[in-house]
């Protein structure tokens, strides 16, 4: 095919969620020249994929927002504390609107493959349609979970209803009245759909592969009065925030757990219990994430609650989980969720003693027999943190593939470069604090260090960057390492690969702390930026 010459774009972003547009916005006011790609119909990444009933935040909606701009904060107005998947799709679109974000970027437009010029120091992307886009620098905005995980099931071509992941939802709403539904998964995802499905499906079947500790979000409204007075507090509080593990406005507790005495601990516990999000989880005592005597205590507590909740202690039986302590896996918020197992149009099945085997033409089939479903839900999560980019023919230096280059698990230097793949940069990917915990709060940083980086290098004339391979080493050294003295670590997790058939069980995760991710970003760019070669 003729094609005609291309547009050289200063930078590709591909990506436009929460991450994407706001780095869109940063480089575009440095006069660079920046269009973004994104494979969805629509702005938003999560908030625009991950449309099913019931989905939304566990971080409280003020703290999720964008806060660099004053004006929008004066305006910043949230329905709920933890606000809904379409209020956060508009939220966004808001945000597009008002600093006129739309133009530049590129809907239905999926990047498959990405093929560096050595010579040039050129990428260029080509998109599942055959369009070519050639740029200096890439940012992959991608997301680190945003590549739907599928159950390895056979038979799927024969069945012949409804199939829906939640990553991927349907624009269209879909009418669970009066339907036999089964929902696979009891992740984040599942236990904020499977309450929804329950209220109107004739029957609901659960299939849980793994029980989780999910802790009720308790929700609200939030009016106009209480709306007044978090904006009067926004300063004190991003600063928190900023100061925070993961950006969560909920902090360890450092008291240590051995000073306090069983009855106050109970209080204590009791107390977090009846506040809303992760103060369950991040409110806790630090110790409960590190010491397994104290998470014993926090873990049992946890298990009575949910066993207060369930009619059927059998049931009950099968909801606590026993493979891992609490806080070991991401902690899921629920609403009603475990009461919806009381109910009589709802069934529990834990596939370590019913497996499933595969679709069938009406349902599924599991070890104990057919079973008939006219929809089937996907709650199956996703390919975390490596997926997005893995699934994309990345080509660098000499030819060698991502890939390849991942094959035994993720190598990266900050996780925003990967050595042998020059000019291509990451926020939100394995080994890097984009995208984790309070995803906005955690991508700024470096949001922030990337604009540093493109301006000082356009600044310079420099055409060419890419994290030396020594540095890369020693980061991929720091991260294993850092995850290997947490408790997470002897627990099966999407952090670790785990949930996708054949990923090696490798940490691709991130666990150092907001503040100490900070801190190198802003030591990085005052060292001239070590560990990179500029040329
Ligand atoms: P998650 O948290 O990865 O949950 C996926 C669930 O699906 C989990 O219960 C898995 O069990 C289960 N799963 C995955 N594959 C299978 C197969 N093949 N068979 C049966 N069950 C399976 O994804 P979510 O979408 O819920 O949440 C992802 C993140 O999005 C979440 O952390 C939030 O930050 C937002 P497993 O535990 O792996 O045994």
């Amino acid at each position: 095919a003729v094609r005609s010459p291309q547009k050289v774009y200063d930078v590709l972003i591909v990506g436009a969620g929460i991450t994407g547009l706001y780095q869109l916005h940063v480089l575009r006011q440095q006069g660079l020249s920046v269009r973004v790609l994104e494979a969805g119909g629509g702005i938003g990444g999560t908030w625009y994929w991950n449309r099913y009933p019931g989905c939304r935040l566990d971080s409280e909606s003020y703290t999720y927002q964008y806060i660099f701009h004053d004006e929008l904060l004066a305006e910043s107005e949230w329905s709920e504390l933890f606000a809904g998947q379409p209020e956060l799709e508009r939220y966004i679109n808001g945000f597009a609107d008002r600093f006129d974000l739309r133009r530049d970027v590129q809907l239905d437009t999926r990047v498959e493959s990405m093929t560096f010029d050595e010579a040039r120091n050129l990428w260029t992307l080509r998109t599942t349609e055959g369009e070519d886009f050639t740029s200096r620098f890439v940012v992959a905005a991608t997301g680190i979970l945003s590549a739907p995980n599928y159950p390895a099931l056979p038979g799927l071509e024969n069945f012949e209803g409804e199939i829906h992941h939640t990553a991927t939802w349907p624009h269209e709403p879909v009418d669970f009245a009066g339907k036999r539904v089964a929902v696979i998964g009891t992740g984040a995802s599942g236990v904020q759909i499977i309450p929804r499905i329950a209220e109107t499906a004739a029957h609901l079947t659960v299939f849980q592969r793994t029980p989780n500790w999910a802790v009720p979000l308790r929700n609200r409204p939030l009016d106009e009065s209480e709306m007044a007075e978090i904006r009067q507090g926004y300063p004190a509080l991003f600063e928190k925030l900023r100061g925070s593990s993961n950006g969560f406005v909920h902090d360890w507790d450092p008291t240590p757990y051995a000073e306090v005495s069983p009855e106050d601990r109970e209080s204590r516990y009791e107390e977090l219990w009846s506040r809303p999000g992760f103060a369950k989880w991040f409110g806790t005592y630090r110790e409960i994430a590190t010491d397994r005597e104290a998470n014993r205590t926090y873990s049992a507590f946890v298990e009575r609650k949910i066993r207060e909740r369930v009619r059927d202690q059998s049931v009950a039986d099968e909801l606590v989980p026993t493979d891992h302590p609490f806080g070991t896996k991401r902690v899921p918020c629920e609403t009603d969720y475990y009461e919806t197992y009381n109910r009589d149009n709802v069934t529990l099945v834990p596939l370590a003693k019913n497996p499933l085997v595969e679709y069938t033409r009406t349902g599924l089939r599991t070890a104990e027999g057919e079973m008939d479903f006219d929809i089937i839900v996907l709650a199956t999560g996703f390919d975390a943190f490596t997926g997005a980019l893995s699934r994309i023919d990345i080509r660098g230096v000499g030819g060698q593939t991502l890939k390849d280059k991942w094959r035994d698990g993720p190598q990266t230097y900050m996780g925003v470069q990967v050595a042998g793949f020059p000019n291509l940069l990451i926020n939100g990917g394995p080994h890097g604090k984009g995208g984790i915990g309070n995803s906005p709060r955690c991508a700024e940083p470096l949001i922030w260090w990337l604009g540093e980086l493109l301006g000082y290098m356009r600044e310079h004339g420099l055409t060419r960057v890419e994290a030396d391979a020594e540095a890369e080493k020693l980061w991929t050294a720091h991260v294993n390492e850092l995850a290997s003295t947490m408790m997470s670590s002897t627990v099966k997790s999407y952090s670790f690969g785990d949930n996708v058939p054949g990923k090696p069980h490798v940490y691709v995760a991130y666990s150092g702390t907001l503040p100490d991710f900070i801190t190198r970003l802003r030591e990085n760019v005052e060292s001239g930026y070590e560990g990179f070669s500029l040329s």
